[in-house]
């Protein structure tokens, strides 16, 4: 390639060069690889810095942890062979299984041998007088690539609050996205701070086994039922069948779950039918759904919010028999994070070995050196203490690296102001940058909106590949532009008005901005499809 020759030119014989270095090895990495590798007969190489591939479900192996998609839109769409022989066994997939898929996937398409693990990449610096990035790694070496890929998932920067006397702690101390393979929870005094969807799965499957669960809950959550289970044959053959009609329907909808979503106000229907409604969802399962598929207003008008929280705010009363330990699980303001799903999380507070610690009436004063004590001055002895408190979301994982682009400008500085992107994939004064779930990109089942992206980035590199342009960056103006669009769509809904890790709330410090497009896969697609068809309209070549 053109690329390759120019490097060798210009870099010393140390420098390994490729045509495109992906960073990360999760969904987004392997199908990047994939693409570029196999389609456009480029030389490739792909980081990650964990000892196996899997990307966030390398990470997340704490107990419970478990798609919150189903089964049949949680994997490569783009391989409909693997999606025709394999088993689909439970109605959402856990993450050995994901693991597992992954790993089958990478090994069928022989991509390990391009994918470099136990290898973080520490900076990548843009040189522009030849139009190449050039990546340096945490083992000393250095490559040079004309196109970068960072496919670094949205949620992989953990967020651990510091706590007074935290290094005093005895016990072991975990982080849930850092889970060590030989944790001992059995008969052990385990305390859990969070209770998002990690810290309801993790605090769900445990709790029968530890021997004291102690939870620290800032704020109490709205879930609702999963509905996880085994599968039948037939229900297997039939999503098989409907292959394309599945993936196309995915493709077009707005939140790529895989199920209709409702058109029905929540106000249009009587109070006994809304409630006929929600409880169908209940026992069918599933967040996204309880949320989306009963009605089409309960992320944006208030009323129909407040019907979905009456909803849920009555299972918890039914559900959790200690008066006090339901007023405190109930949450009180809107219903509009990421929705949950779990497996029996209310519940588990019935269990005479699980107590509630509100840490909003209650705080955490600080961590000694046998457990965790509150403001009421309790002192609540623990073995283990787990951190289920989320991630620094979306620029999170870019900030870690040292990314410089045009005249050495670092992307910390460029994104001082919050992240942007020019529709979720590329961001000014960072040319040949692609970046696969950059910010701003559509709010969905995560695995059709990287396919959406990865098969964009591989047409673009295609196309300036055939046309042999050095270099591609978008507009400025157009950037901001994507920018407004997102916030004014955002604004539309009730998410906006939340505080949560989806407007980087969740850290202190960090800019409360918009991070993602909610208009959704269908009309993002659309956009995508308009702007190639345009000359790619935004962005400029060299
Ligand atoms: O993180 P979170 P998460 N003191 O930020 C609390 C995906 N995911 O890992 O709400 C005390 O949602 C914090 O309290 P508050 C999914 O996209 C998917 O759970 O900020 N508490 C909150 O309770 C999800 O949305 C799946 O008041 C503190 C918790 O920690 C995203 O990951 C499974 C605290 C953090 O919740 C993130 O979920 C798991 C402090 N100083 C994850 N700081 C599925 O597919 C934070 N908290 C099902």
């Amino acid at each position: 390639m053109t690329s390759t020759v120019l490097a060798k030119r210009s870099v010393g014989t140390d420098i390994i060069n490729y045509d495109a270095i992906i960073i990360g090895a999760g969904f987004g990495g392997i199908y990047m690889l994939k693409k570029l590798r196999d389609e456009l007969g480029l030389k490739v190489r792909a980081f990650d810095k964990a000892a196996g591939i899997g990307g966030t479900w390398f990470w997340n192996r704490y107990p419970g942890a478990l798609s919150d998609s189903e089964t049949f839109v949680y994997c490569f769409s783009w391989d409909r062979e693997l999606c025709q022989e394999w088993d689909i066994t439970t109605r959402y997939v856990d993450q050995p299984q994901i693991l597992s898929y992954l790993n089958h996937a990478v090994d069928r398409h022989d991509l390990r041998k391009d994918i470099q693990l136990e290898t973080a990449i520490t900076s990548a610096v843009f040189d522009e007088s030849i139009t190449r990035w050039f990546v340096s790694t945490d083992d000393g070496h250095q490559y040079s690539a004309k196109y970068l890929v960072t496919a670094l998932g949205l949620l992989s920067a953990t967020n651990v609050p510091k706590f007074k006397g935290q290094e005093k702690f005895k016990g072991k101390m975990y982080h849930t996205a850092h889970w060590p393979a030989d944790a001992v929870l059995d008969g052990k005094r385990v305390g859990v701070i969070g209770t998002g969807s990690t810290g309801c799965q993790v605090i769900t499957a445990i709790a029968p086994i530890v021997g004291h669960l102690t939870v620290f809950q800032r704020s109490p959550q709205y879930t609702v039922p999963v509905g996880n289970g085994p599968v039948s044959r037939e229900y297997a053959d039939e999503i098989k069948r409907n292959y394309d009609a599945i993936w196309n329907e995915v493709r077009s909808s707005r939140l790529a779950f895989g199920f209709k979503e409702s058109n029905i106000p929540t106000m249009s229907v009587s109070p006994e039918e809304r409630k006929e409604i929600f409880q169908r969802a209940w026992e069918g399962g599933g967040g996204f759904r309880f949320m989306f598929e009963t009605f089409n207003d309960i992320a944006v008008d208030e009323q129909a919010n407040f019907a979905a929280q009456e909803f849920i705010r009555d299972k918890i009363k039914e559900i959790v028999k200690d008066p006090e330990t339901a007023r405190k699980l109930m949450p009180r303001d809107l219903y509009a994070k990421r929705p949950l799903c779990d497996s029996g999380y209310y519940a588990t507070f019935n269990r005479p070995n699980v107590s509630l610690v509100d840490v909003k009436e209650n705080p955490i004063e600080e961590i000694t050196a046998a457990g965790v004590r509150t403001a009421d001055g309790v002192e609540h002895e623990l073995d283990v203490l787990v951190f289920a408190t989320g991630f620094d979301a979306v620029d999170g994982n870019y900030k870690r690296i040292d990314i410089r682009g045009r005249n050495g400008l670092s992307i910390k500085d460029h994104w001082s102001d919050g992240p942007s992107s020019y529709l979720s994939m590329s961001t000014s004064n960072f040319p040949n940058m692609f970046m696969i779930l950059g910010p701003n990109g559509p709010f969905t089942n995560l695995p059709p909106t990287i396919e959406t992206e990865v098969e964009w980035v591989s047409d673009m590199i295609g196309f300036m590949e055939e046309n042999e342009l050095a270099c591609m960056e978008p507009d400025p103006e157009c950037e901001r532009q994507w920018g407004v669009t997102c916030r004014e769509i955002a604004d539309q809904t009730l998410f906006a008005r939340a505080e949560s890790w989806i407007f980087g709330a969740n850290i202190p410090g960090k800019t409360n901005t918009v991070y993602f497009y909610m208009g959704g896969l269908g009309p993002f697609r659309e956009i995508l499809a308009s702007v190639q068809n345009e000359d790619y309209r935004g962005f400029k070549f060299k």
